[in-house]
């Protein structure tokens, strides 16, 4: 689940330019908190827009006034959610970036703490609750396809502890034939037994993409087929609970992912078959897409467990962007739950907030434009 993962990078600096250039995830983040804060008015207009549809107008009026207060209480609820399970407290005086030249930057208390660890540039940072940080690393050239905004890939996983003295902790390559198409790789305990396991995208120029899990030692534990030809990209999305009720498989962890999301996506769910170390393929479904060719975003998707049925559902896009749609595994099948339309194209990631208990989708589109959909029961 993505609290499993949370992201601590907000600020990568380009020291080419004289400002800061923010990836696009912190940069929806940081975007929604200073909305949050300052732009009710656009909020609640947007949000009307959708909600309109089957709320009342005292609702809406009752959630105007409130959204803003309480969207930040809940976003505050939410991050020290995340906080609390990374050990990332966002309050304090504490910024983890990454420079141009692939230096981890440890702002705290004024003072900057400089890991030269090679890391790559655009990679997303993630935390876990030891304060232990991961992040790809040893970029390389080598495979030229640039989905994810340049052709520079990374060829190592990094690890660093955090403490009064930052220390690189683990590392581990990836073959030398093979680079890691991802800017942010899935971190989560698959199997429950305390032990993170790391999900990566591997591509090179003549099998295409595979997926990999490795353990942080670098030992791959399991890998799925490789799509067979270069220059398609598979996007790893997460590893959740997505139960099949009438398999009584009950909470069975499985990945999921979105394979060539630019030229028609397919959603694929895997298990890990630890007796032949293989990522296995459980059910597939195509027209989905949960990337744009070039673009930075690696969220325009979410995952959302209903408390009361504790289903779990996969929220993608469809191929055009312009619909959302749950899906969950059913005898062996991906199962559309439901679908509903956005009100332009979306463009940055989806997310689940709470609004007075009742949660709703958050989602960017068209011009940086937030909206709120209902949750279809
Ligand atoms: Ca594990």
């Amino acid at each position: 689940m993505r609290k499993n993962i949370m992201i601590v990078s907000l600020i990568m600096i380009l020291a080419l330019t004289s400002g800061c250039m923010i990836t696009q995830h912190a940069n929806a983040d940081l975007e929604a908190k200073s909305t949050y804060e300052n732009m009710d008015e656009e909020r609640g207009h947007n949000s009307n827009q959708e909600l309109n549809q089957d709320m009342n107008q005292d609702m809406n009026q009752d959630m105007n006034q409130d959204m803003n207060q309480d969207m930040n209480q809940d976003m505050n609820q939410d991050s020290n959610q995340d906080i609390n399970e990374s050990n990332v407290d966002i309050n304090v005086d504490q910024k983890i970036e990454i420079n141009a030249d692939g230096d981890l930057i440890i702002n705290r208390n004024n003072k900057s703490i400089v890991l030269k660890l090679n890391a790559l540039p655009d990679a997303q940072i993630l935390q876990d609750k030891n304060n232990r940080l991961l992040l790809l690393s040893d970029p390389s050239e080598k495979y030229q396809h640039g989905i994810l905004g340049d052709s520079i890939e990374a060829t190592a996983v990094t690890f660093v502890q955090l403490s009064e003295d930052p220390q690189v902790v683990g590392k581990f390559f990836v073959p030398t034939d093979w680079v890691i198409e991802s800017i942010l790789p899935i971190w989560s305990d698959w199997d429950g037994d305390g032990q993170r396991e790391i999900v990566l995208t591997l591509s090179n120029k003549t099998s295409g993409a595979k997926l990999a899990l490795y353990d942080e030692l670098g030992n791959v534990l399991a890998e799925s087929d490789p799509i067979g030809t270069g220059y398609r990209w598979r996007h790893a999305l997460e590893i959740a609970p997505f139960s099949d009720p009438e398999q009584n498989k009950g909470s069975q962890n499985l990945l999921v992912e979105v394979q060539t999301p630019h030229i028609g996506g397919i959603v694929g769910f895997y298990s890990w078959d630890k007796e032949a170390n293989k990522l296995k393929k459980e059910a597939s479904l195509s027209g989905f897409s949960t990337h744009d060719i070039g673009s930075r975003e690696m969220h325009m998707y979410t995952v959302f467990e209903n408390e009361k049925t504790s289903q779990v559902l996969l929220i993608v896009p469809d191929q055009s962007k312009r619909e959302l749609i749950a899906l969950s595994l059913k005898s062996g099948d991906v199962y559309e739950v439901w679908r509903i339309p956005l009100s332009g194209r979306l463009r940055g990631e989806i997310e689940i907030i709470k609004e007075k208990g009742v949660a709703l989708i958050r989602a960017i589109i068209d011009d940086n434009q937030e909206v709120f959909l209902r949750i279809p029961n």
